[in-house]
């Protein structure tokens, strides 16, 4: 991460209707529980736990349009988490967001590029997130959340914040993907987005592809948000997510890569996403993503 920050503050979002596993909801606690705030302590900074959003699941009966389960609460949602984002950026701290699922990245990168001319993203994952109502196979929207941040999707969230797009196509990276679904792949060409695929990071190497990522966006951006999803890690070291899909990025390619990260001072902002307790073994999920946010914020070995 940036040098420069010596706070990093938290906010949990306990969110799980992005989609329609229960059980991500529970995924602040789960890395709350794994000792995140004593580890990221330990490291030297100084943290502030402002605790969890309140979701309301009372509300998600209300009629949405077609193929956009629980609209209208991932709109509230998302419009706190971008106000709170924003506040942790005036106190100069690092944002530090817990999930809950995919589709709060709405919320935390409509706070975060306000601040930012040309935020760069990372967005490290099994899936693209680049679904709209009219590709998406299951309707939910944390397959859909880089769309919308691209400004691509239903008008009342891509409006979010008042403004839009949030982020320019050249100015993302993502890294893991291994199950695109075939509008994402269609707009991944349309926009030449950079992705970095399984099939690229058995072929390159791991450290080929953060020194590409690295020289990439600190050429173009201004501010760089990690939006790291448990499932781009392989099953076997993160089986605690909603969507396991087999072959991906190990634990170990995993922390090299945010430790390189962590090396390059890019990064100004995070979150880690998609941990569901209920489908873990013992809160193995909320332990590596425990450890890879140390990694980010600069925890060596030596
Ligand atoms: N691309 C599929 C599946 C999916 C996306 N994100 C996750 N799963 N975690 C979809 O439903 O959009
Ligand atoms: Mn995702
Ligand atoms: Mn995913």
């Amino acid at each position: 991460m940036n040098t420069t920050f010596k706070k990093v503050s938290i906010i949990g979002v306990p969110m799980d209707l992005g989609q329609k596993r229960r059980g991500v909801d529970m995924g602040p606690s789960a890395l709350r529980y794994a000792g995140l705030i004593e580890e990221v302590e330990e490291i030297g900074y100084e943290v502030r736990d402002y605790g969890d959003l309140q979701i309301d699941r009372s509300r998600v009966k209300e009629s949405v349009p077609v193929n956009l389960t629980n609209l209208h609460e991932v709109i509230r949602v998302s419009e706190e988490l971008q106000k709170e984002v924003e506040k942790i950026q005036e106190e100069g701290s690092f944002p530090l967001l817990l999930g809950g699922d995919h589709s709060m990245s709405i919320g935390s990168i409509a706070g975060l590029s306000k601040r930012y001319q040309n935020l760069g993203v990372i967005w490290y994952d099994a899936h693209a997130d680049l679904n709209t109502a009219d590709t998406s196979p299951s309707g939910n929207i944390h397959g859909m959340p880089l769309a919308v941040n691209l400004g691509i999707g239903h008008p009342s969230l891509t409006k979010i914040g008042g403004y839009g797009p949030k982020v320019k196509p050249e100015n993302i990276v993502i890294i893991g993907a291994r199950s695109i679904d075939e509008g994402e792949r269609a707009l991944i060409k349309e926009k030449g987005i950079k992705v970095y695929t399984m099939h690229e990071i058995d072929r390159l190497g791991m450290t080929k592809v953060i020194e590409e990522t690295i020289e990439y966006l600190s050429e173009r951006a201004d501010g760089v948000h990690l939006s790291l999803d448990l499932d781009g890690i392989d099953p076997t070291d993160a089986p605690g997510v909603g969507t396991p899909v087999i072959g991906g990025v190990s634990y170990r390619e995993s922390h090299l890569a945010l430790e390189m990260l962590a090396e390059s001072n890019l990064i100004t902002s995070a979150e880690f996403v998609e941990v569901n307790p209920i489908l873990d073994i013992k809160n193995k999920t909320g332990d590596v993503a425990v450890a890879l946010i140390t990694s980010l914020l600069g925890k060596r070995l030596l």
